[in-house]
């Protein structure tokens, strides 16, 4: 006779914290967070074994609405904290998620440095060209002519930070893009970030509808990727050069082995290494 517990089958309601989000009305993220669950349903990760670090924004504040680990960090700081996490415990799913402000413009050397370094992460940044947090700055996805009352009158002047096309260069290992308007197609692409090995990069368009109302008409502007992943860097950057910012699905996919160090031993007698460091 077997007397285990039957185990319970894990749905997308099982990775919720049940802590009420404090978004705004029609926020884009509330999508994301639906999107993610039904992502880690699909993988049926246990929520013991996920990790969700992020920063310090409206988005950044979605490891609270979950029922894995979390860490909400410093604003910018996400990668650094989730790297030092998988390479201390490589057998947790670790994933990273926050705003382009956060992502792209305080921590944008650290998105530099997580797409080289390519440790086995996944990171969901929710852009909506703008600060949402902190009432509506413009971030580094902001289009040059977007006027903000006296924050940014007549519009920043300076060209957007193409976010799939510097994870290109900088070495990603799995480029993809979702929208807020398409949970189940967002949590497809999720799914296979994280099956992906090495970093993973998914740029999702979740708006802002308190600071761009006018983003409401993103859902119109979203379409298919025309064509399949391809493993080609000169494939995929080419199809860069046409991209209209709204194509969804999996741009590149690549086979870049993940760096995973040799856990060493930590010291338990730290005397010979003062030693070493003794004037
Ligand atoms: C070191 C530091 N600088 C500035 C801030 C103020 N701050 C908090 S959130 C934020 C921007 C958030 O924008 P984004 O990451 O795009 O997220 P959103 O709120 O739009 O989801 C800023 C500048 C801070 N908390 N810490
Ligand atoms: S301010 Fe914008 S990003 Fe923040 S919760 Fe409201 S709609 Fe979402």
């Amino acid at each position: 006779m077997n007397d285990a517990a039957p185990v319970a089958k894990l749905d997308a309601r099982s990775y919720k914290s049940g802590i009420k989000p404090v978004w705004c009305p029609g926020c884009g993220d509330y999508s994301v967070l639906s999107g993610l669950t039904k992502a880690l349903a699909a993988l049926a990760l246990p929520p013991e074994e996920v990790a969700v670090v992020s920063g310090i924004g409206c988005s950044s504040r979605i490891p609270a609405y979950l029922n894995t680990y979390g860490f909400h960090g410093l604003h910018g700081r996400a990668l650094p904290l989730a790297t030092g996490l998988k390479l201390a415990r490589p057998e947790l799913t670790v994933l990273v998620a926050g705003g382009d402000g956060d992502g792209f413009s305080i921590g944008g050397n650290h998105f530099l440095s997580a797409c080289r370094r390519n440790v086995d992460l996944t990171y969901i940044v929710m852009d909506n060209q703008v600060y949402g947090m902190t009432k509506g700055q413009a971030s580094p996805t902001t289009d040059p002519d977007w006027e903000h009352g006296k924050l940014t009158p007549g519009g920043t002047g300076i060209n957007p930070f193409q976010p799939l096309v510097i994870a290109l260069a900088s070495g990603a290992n799995f480029i993809a893009r979702a929208s807020s308007s398409d949970p189940n197609g967002m949590a497809q692409t999720l799914a296979d970030a994280v099956r992906h090995p090495g970093f993973s990069f998914v740029q999702v368009l979740s708006p802002c509808l308190t600071f761009r109302p006018e983003q409401r008409e993103w859902k119109q502007r979203v379409h298919p990727a025309p064509e399949e992943a391809t493993s080609d860097l000169a494939t995929a950057a080419s199809r860069l050069f046409t991209d209209d910012s709204f194509y969804l699905g999996i741009l590149y996919k690549g086979d870049r082995k993940p760096y995973a160090p040799e856990r060493r031993q930590a010291p338990s007698d730290l005397s010979e290494l003062e030693q070493a460091f003794m004037i």
